[in-house]
């Protein structure tokens, strides 16, 4: 059980189930989702050209309708920048993502660093059009453009003994949210989980510059897991032995484990994930094994019992 310091909240204060969502602001976003659907999807956009260059299609998207922009940029978790939905994109002057560089180090034989402009001709920029589904029971579809995360890896070489991969994220502590985590922010997965094909370094969202409140200028994308594995604005890739502790784990051990895979059949200890509300959508939908991915990641957990491992 957490124990309630004068500057601490709550996980789950500030993680709420979809049923006790502030109502007029889901009102509100409704309303304004409304419109940019009665648009065409670029005229509810920033029209500044994408610097990103060419983008391919990868056979990897779904080909479900995709989640308006205004939508995928103002309604963020992204606790830095402010705990509430909407607070993000307001505070978006608390991050300057250039110059940037992402360190990848620990257990790798080629330690190095990658500015962001180094990371976007790794390798062909590519238009993933993934499912997310948020711990809190919501999801969206949102269509990243990025780079593999193996491409990256690979560049390192990482160790025979590397068995883990922490990602953390950039922390101001005279600028952003104080307190709620024990920041950095910091997120990892298994390495064969950061090798998988469908793992995104994202830099990207609509075939424009990731804004910043989705993360930019580089974040994690992993449509199989809960969103907070996605970590945002990240610093470094850290290879190691044994299993980081995430952030969200200190927070509350028994509520967010370390593989935090989507499955309807383990409920949240105060609420079932059995469904979701898809951003833009006024019904439920079921929620699916490993988000609907399970095909292409099942593999990765044979003989786990992912009641124990959530
Ligand atoms: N650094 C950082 N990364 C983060 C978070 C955060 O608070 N800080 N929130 C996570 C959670 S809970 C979710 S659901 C996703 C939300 O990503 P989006 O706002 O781009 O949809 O980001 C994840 N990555
Ligand atoms: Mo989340």
């Amino acid at each position: 059980m957490l124990l309630r310091r004068p500057d601490d909240i709550l996980p789950s204060e500030i993680t709420p189930p979809g049923v006790y969502e502030d109502r007029r602001r889901f009102i509100a976003m409704a309303g304004s989702i409304a419109l940019a659907g009665a648009l065409p999807a670029g005229k509810a956009r920033a029209t500044t050209p994408s610097p990103l260059g060419p983008i391919v299609k990868s056979p990897l998207s779904t080909v479900e309708s995709q989640t308006a922009y205004k939508a995928i940029t103002t309604y963020n978790n992204f606790y830095e920048l402010g705990t509430d939905k909407g607070d993000p994109a307001l505070n978006t002057h608390k991050l300057k993502p250039t110059p940037w560089a992402v360190r990848i180090e620990g257990l790798v034989n080629k330690p190095r660093t990658f500015g962001i402009d180094e990371i976007l001709k790794l390798a062909p920029l590519e238009e993933r059009i993934y499912r997310m589904r948020c711990v809190e029971g919501w999801s969206m579809v949102i269509p990243w453009v990025g780079i593999p995360l193996a491409t990256l890896l690979k560049l390192a070489d990482p160790q025979g003994s590397a068995r883990f991969v922490e990602f953390i994220s950039h922390y101001d502590k005279a600028t952003m949210t104080r307190g709620v985590l024990d920041w950095p922010y910091n997120e990892a997965l298994r390495l064969d989980e950061a090798r998988h094909p469908l793992t995104l370094l994202a830099v990207g969202l609509y075939g424009e510059v990731l804004p910043i409140q989705n993360g930019a200028p580089v974040r994690l994308v992993v449509p199989w897991k809960y969103g907070f594995k996605s970590g945002k604005s990240i610093v470094a890739i850290r290879l190691t032995e044994k299993q980081p502790v995430t952030a969200w784990m200190k927070a509350g051990p028994s509520e967010y484990g370390f593989y935090s895979n989507v499955n309807p059949d383990v409920d949240h200890p105060r609420w079932s994930q059995a469904t979701e509300r898809r951003i833009g959508e006024f019904s439920k939908r079921k929620t699916l094994m490993f988000n609907g991915y399970a095909d292409q990641v099942a593999s990765l957990y044979t003989g786990m019992d992912l009641r124990r491992n959530f």
